[in-house]
């Protein structure tokens, strides 16, 4: 293929386990049907534009190392930003799968005013449409990069500043308007700023004031202007600020329903962000669905020694399986999917590591889906947990929880009724070895 990857194939081919081919995949087959679903259907995977194709491979201790020309000190920005999507659009077709996913700020640069930087997105758009058009490729979010500039230091939404809420305001409603342009699946809001880095100048109780008055103007805005899509809150416990708001998926849903916009808005879970917050990523996500706020994924993983975001490309098929089995479990996904918000290391400076990554993280998906899919099938943790709790189906359980019972009439069930409970295994191991048996057997179906 001619362009910015010409070593690789116009289409990533499917080569099976036994492939010799690196650029190939192993597991992940869009066609093929997993409970009657096509694989490109359930995971739904998209490729972010920003760490992929705007992040030049930069540290805190160092420079890019990345060959991104698009992002060299001298080019033209607008000449930029058009070579930055040819190469994108190349990528995301080539690797085959059906999304990707950007902030405004990845894609158009920054003009002298905030109508010239509107008129930078809204050209930048206009060539996105051209490229979906021609490629067939989906907008699956887009998002507003409300932590970047120098204005946003002290938050957007929870800034102590109103000037600075109303510039983050009318730069979401330019991007939600954009995500509604491009068809976008969803819009999302990762409030990396809102948060606080000292409490001794932080007023709490005015920035969640703040910060659900902005939710709300962006709720009432997505329905004016029509976007069906769903609007994501994406949790995070800290980085870049010391403590970020949206901590997790359950502080999340306690704020949403404190402030009234329960219903509005659902979670966009990145499995970094989890382990940042002291959960497995399987947590957040059986959380969210239990809460029925669940809505899109970041795929990554963190590194269990570090204590920030590495945001690595996924690998863990055993991780990634009981994620993957609450979410087969509760139906799969509506408007969400899986978007690689992850990043090559430093020192992967070959054009093509991009790929390598993709396609590793694509196939650790595709085959976490192939465990899931046995698990929900083969039923066995599912009875054990119908199991479990079935003394609340009626009788005394459904008694209890129907609230017939005060205290006294529940002492007197327990005294005249005789009830002496008697323990019984959690069976942890037992389940433990049936997912385990699921992961290696996986293999054999074929
Ligand atoms: C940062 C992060 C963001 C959001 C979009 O940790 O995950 O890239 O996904 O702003
Ligand atoms: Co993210």
């Amino acid at each position: 293929m001619a362009g910015f990857f010409p070593d690789v194939p116009a289409r990533i081919p499917f080569g099976g386990l036994d492939a010799s081919e690196p650029l190939a995949y192993r597991v992940y087959e869009p066609d093929r049907l997993v409970r009657g679903v096509r694989m490109e259907d359930h995971l739904r995977i998209a490729v972010c534009l920003w760490h992929s194709f705007n992040w030049p491979g930069s540290d805190v201790f160092g420079t890019g190392t990345f060959d991104r020309p698009w992002l060299a000190a001298d080019a033209d920005p607008m000449a930029a930003a058009h070579d930055k999507l040819d190469a994108a659009f190349e990528f995301v077709s080539a690797l085959g799968v059906p999304f990707f996913t950007f902030h405004d700020r990845d894609v158009a640069p920054e003009g002298r005013s905030f109508a010239e930087t509107r008129a930078n997105l809204d050209a930048v758009a206009a060539a996105m449409e051209g490229h979906m058009e021609r490629t067939g490729l989906r907008l699956l979010w887009g998002t507003a990069n409300l932590f970047s500039h120098p204005r946003y230091a002290a938050g957007a939404a929870t800034n102590p500043d109103p000037e600075v809420f109303a510039y983050a305001a009318a730069q979401v409603k330019v991007m939600l308007e954009t995500t509604h342009r491009l068809g976008g699946a969803n819009y999302v809001l990762w409030g990396g700023r809102e948060g606080y880095e000292t409490l001794l100048n932080t007023d709490l109780g005015r920035e969640e004031q703040q910060f659900a008055r902005f939710l709300s103007l962006v709720a009432e805005h997505k329905h004016r202007i029509g976007f069906e899509g769903k609007l994501l809150l994406e949790p995070k416990p800290q980085e870049p600020t010391k403590h970020q708001y949206d901590y997790d998926s359950a502080t999340v849903d306690g704020f949403l329903l404190r402030h009234d916009l329960a219903g509005e808005y659902g979670v966009n879970l990145e499995a970094n962000h989890a382990t940042l917050a002291g959960h497995s990523f399987h947590h957040e996500v059986a959380v969210a669905i239990s809460r029925g706020i669940f809505g899109s994924i970041d795929a990554n993983r963190g590194d269990y020694q570090n204590g920030w975001d590495t945001d690595q490309f996924p690998n863990s098929v055993d991780e990634l399986s009981l994620a993957l089995y609450e979410i087969v479990r509760a139906g799969g996904f509506t408007t969400g999917g899986f978007n690689f918000d992850a990043k090559l290391r430093r020192q992967s400076m070959d054009r093509n590591d991009l790929f390598h990554a993709h396609i590793g993280g694509i196939d650790t998906l595709a085959r976490a889906l192939l465990v899931a899919a046995d698990l929900v099938e083969a039923g066995e943790l599912e009875q054990h947990r119908a199991e479990r709790y079935a003394g609340w189906d009626e009788g005394l359980g459904a008694d209890l929880l129907g609230g017939s019972l005060s205290l006294p009439e529940i002492e007197a069930r327990v005294v005249d009724g005789g009830i002496e409970p008697r323990p019984v295994s959690g069976a942890q191991e037992r389940l433990e070895n049936v997912v385990n048996q699921r992961i290696w057997a996986v293999d054999r179906k074929r």
